[in-house]
């Protein structure tokens, strides 16, 4: 008799490779229309599920994690971040929690450099006056932006993609600083100068780029009060989470002209994003697009399955465990 696979759902309509992988090797219940689900309809959907695949934004917390089934032993999300995952009460209820390191790093810090220059270089009002018709024609004064070659980078949060940001920032000959928990070794460091605490950074920075994990202690981090402490005409970059910066602070200072430009790809509340940024043209706007490449998601999907595997399939312990900080 051939072993029943176990269940599992997929929150979202993954790519279809990982889909097809899920498909092969568990009882996949799939979302092809890819509807969002709230709590409630999550938990009724993982009604016999041994997994759940899911990603960034779905309601992980405290209240649907007490109210799964007790079939539910591992929650793989498609994401490296996993503030949507209460893991503190999945530990709780002994689910397990992993997540997809490593492989959307260089991705998510391409796009970082895309911020960055596309703010700079007043990409989308270039992009806006072209499409719009109203390009009359080269201007020895047209669309002049901030110079990004040999500027000063303060990187918040110096992981995986915040490095890689700092490798592609020094192809700039950028001087680099940044600030994490703890110092790096001098190998990873490549002498950029590390700020023990974040807040001395800040008036080194002619660009911040935030690439720290939503936390408690990051949210709303970028406030009114350390944008002034950053140099007039300095330009902030986001890829992380939405919610370390400030939103109001954030247009005010855009809109005052203390902040030349930001880049954003990440945003508080997406796809609801505060309305005040749709009217500023300093800032180069992106749909949280920073792993969206198919070979990333492809790889950040089966990175999801090789955790999905490894603890359903073979007893073994995922091998990108998440523990509650
Ligand atoms: C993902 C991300 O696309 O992995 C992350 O943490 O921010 C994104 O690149 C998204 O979160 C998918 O769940």
């Amino acid at each position: 008799m051939t072993k029943r696979k176990p269940r599992v759902l997929a929150t979202r309509h993954f790519p279809p490779a990982v889909e097809a992988r899920l498909a092969a090797n568990f009882d996949a219940v799939l979302n092809p229309e890819d509807r969002l689900y709230d709590g409630p309809a999550l938990i009724k959907a993982t009604e016999g599920c041994a997994g759940i695949m899911c990603a960034a934004g779905d309601p992980l917390n405290a209240e649907t994690m007490a109210g799964l089934p007790a079939s539910v032993r591992i929650i793989a999300t498609f994401s490296v971040g996993y503030e949507h995952v209460d893991v503190g009460a999945a530990a709780k209820r002994n689910i397990a929690v992993s997540n997809t390191p490593d492989v959307l790093t260089d991705a998510t810090a391409d796009i970082a450099l895309l911020c960055m220059l596309g703010a700079a270089r007043r990409a989308h009002e270039g992009t806006t006056m072209l499409r719009t018709h109203n390009w009359v024609g080269w201007e020895p004064t047209q669309l002049m932006g901030t110079h990004v070659t040999g500027k000063r980078l303060g990187i918040l949060g110096m992981g995986r993609i915040g490095q890689a940001v700092a490798d592609r920032a020094r192809a700039f000959r950028m001087t680099i600083h940044y600030s994490n928990r703890t110092r790096l070794p001098p190998g990873l460091e490549k002498g950029a100068t590390f700020h023990a605490n974040a807040d001395d950074m800040l008036r080194h920075c002619d660009f911040l780029s935030i690439n720290a994990p939503m936390t408690p202690a990051t949210r709303k981090w970028v406030n009114a009060e350390r944008i002034a402490k950053l140099p007039k005409g300095a330009i902030v970059v986001n890829t992380a989470r939405g919610g370390v910066v400030d939103d109001e602070a954030l247009i005010a200072a855009l809109n005052s002209g203390h902040l030349a430009a930001a880049g954003i790809d990440v945003f508080d509340g997406e796809p609801k994003i505060h309305q005040g940024y749709y009217g500023l043209q300093n800032a180069f706007l992106l749909p949280h697009m920073g792993s969206a490449t198919t070979e990333t998601r492809n790889a950040m999907g089966f990175k999801a399955l090789d955790n999905l595997e490894a603890f359903l399939l073979k007893g073994e312990l995922p091998p990108d465990l998440v523990k509650a900080s």
